[in-house]
């Protein structure tokens, strides 16, 4: 665990002692897109991005689930980093393929040297111009959405014009308080911040259950982006923000809607294959030795995922 500053890997923890106890997310340091246009510097191709995700972090499991769900499997490869990440941060655990590198930072200093700021995953690579794209989940979605549509001839549209500004109202609320609100319980320092962001997260469960007792999805009858993004914070939930985060007012499975829809969304085709548990369980528990000192992995819990989601 650690950050680059200008160039050099220190290994740090969060600061959360400028805060108050309360951790804050550091914004994305790559933002360039890719767009179907001619002009474009970085158009979509096949076989020309490379894309670098743990199985264990939700903001880079939306981009794997698109990535599947819009035919791009063949188009952009995939490299996971292992589950722990330790004093040296992200590490691969067999040399990556396109440099033989062992630590994420070093693509970063790959692609600047002297870069400074968070080495996180997703990371979308660039062969062709050896930079890095974007390390902004939210916005790697958007791309692999809607900019590789010519090349895979999929036109399944999960950000559709007009139900963009209801997508945008879910992910705003669902962002703060339920994506980063189980990171802003568990990695909070004190008793405060930690209770703010516990309620703060329940309430948000609370009336997103009571939506989906009226809705199919959070936006109407179609999965739209706003589920994914949802759905691999709920993934997780049972599994290890309840014990690692204490966030235990009450499991996923004692929300009868919202265990219903994780189960329906878990049971669409592809993307079961981009749920692992193995890497999920062992990332948050071995990783955070602040949280758990021991790094002992809990063998539960049993889930119950595959039986009929009982959605209609
Ligand atoms: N805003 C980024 C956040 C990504 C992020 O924070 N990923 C975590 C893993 S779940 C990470 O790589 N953390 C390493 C760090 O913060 O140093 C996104 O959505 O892509």
């Amino acid at each position: 665990m650690g950050k680059l500053v200008e160039g050099v890997w220190h290994d740090v923890w969060y600061d959360t002692k400028s805060s108050g106890g309360k951790f804050v997310r550091e914004d994305a340091g790559f933002r360039n897109w890719i767009e179907n246009k001619s002009d474009a510097p970085f158009q979509p191709e096949s076989g020309r991005y490379h894309l670098y995700v743990s199985l264990a972090c939700p903001w880079a499991h939306r981009t794997l689930i698109m990535r599947e769900l819009k035919g791009l499997a063949d188009h952009i490869d995939v490299t996971v980093v292992s589950p722990d990440m330790l004093e040296n941060g992200w590490e691969f655990s067999q040399p990556e393929p396109l440099f033989g590198f062992t630590k994420l930072h070093q693509i970063y200093t790959q692609a600047k040297s002297d870069y400074s700021g968070r080495v996180t995953v997703p990371t979308l690579w660039d062969k062709k111009t050896n930079t890095i794209v974007s390390n902004e989940s939210s916005e790697i979605l958007r791309m692999f959405n809607s900019e590789f549509n010519d090349l895979t001839g999929n036109t399944d549209d999960y950000y559709p014009t007009d139900l963009r500004s209801e997508i945008d109202l879910w992910n705003e609320f669902v962002y703060p308080n339920i994506n980063n609100g189980v990171y802003k319980t568990g990695f909070a320092t004190t008793q405060p911040a930690y209770e703010d962001a516990f309620d703060g997260l329940f309430a948000a469960l609370d009336k997103v259950e009571q939506h989906l007792s009226e809705s199919r999805y959070l936006v109407g009858d179609n999965i739209t982006e706003a589920d994914w993004r949802l759905f691999t914070t709920l993934i997780r939930f049972d599994a290890v923000y309840v014990g690692h985060f204490k966030c235990n007012l009450k499991r996923i499975a004692d929300y009868p809607n919202i265990q219903g829809y994780m189960k329906e969304l878990y049971q669409v085709p592809g993307v079961k294959e981009t749920v692992n548990f193995e890497h999920i369980k062992r990332h948050y528990y071995f990783s955070h030795k602040g949280i758990n000192p021991t790094q002992v992995i809990p063998k539960g819990p049993e889930l119950d995922l595959d039986s009929p989601h009982g959605r209609g």
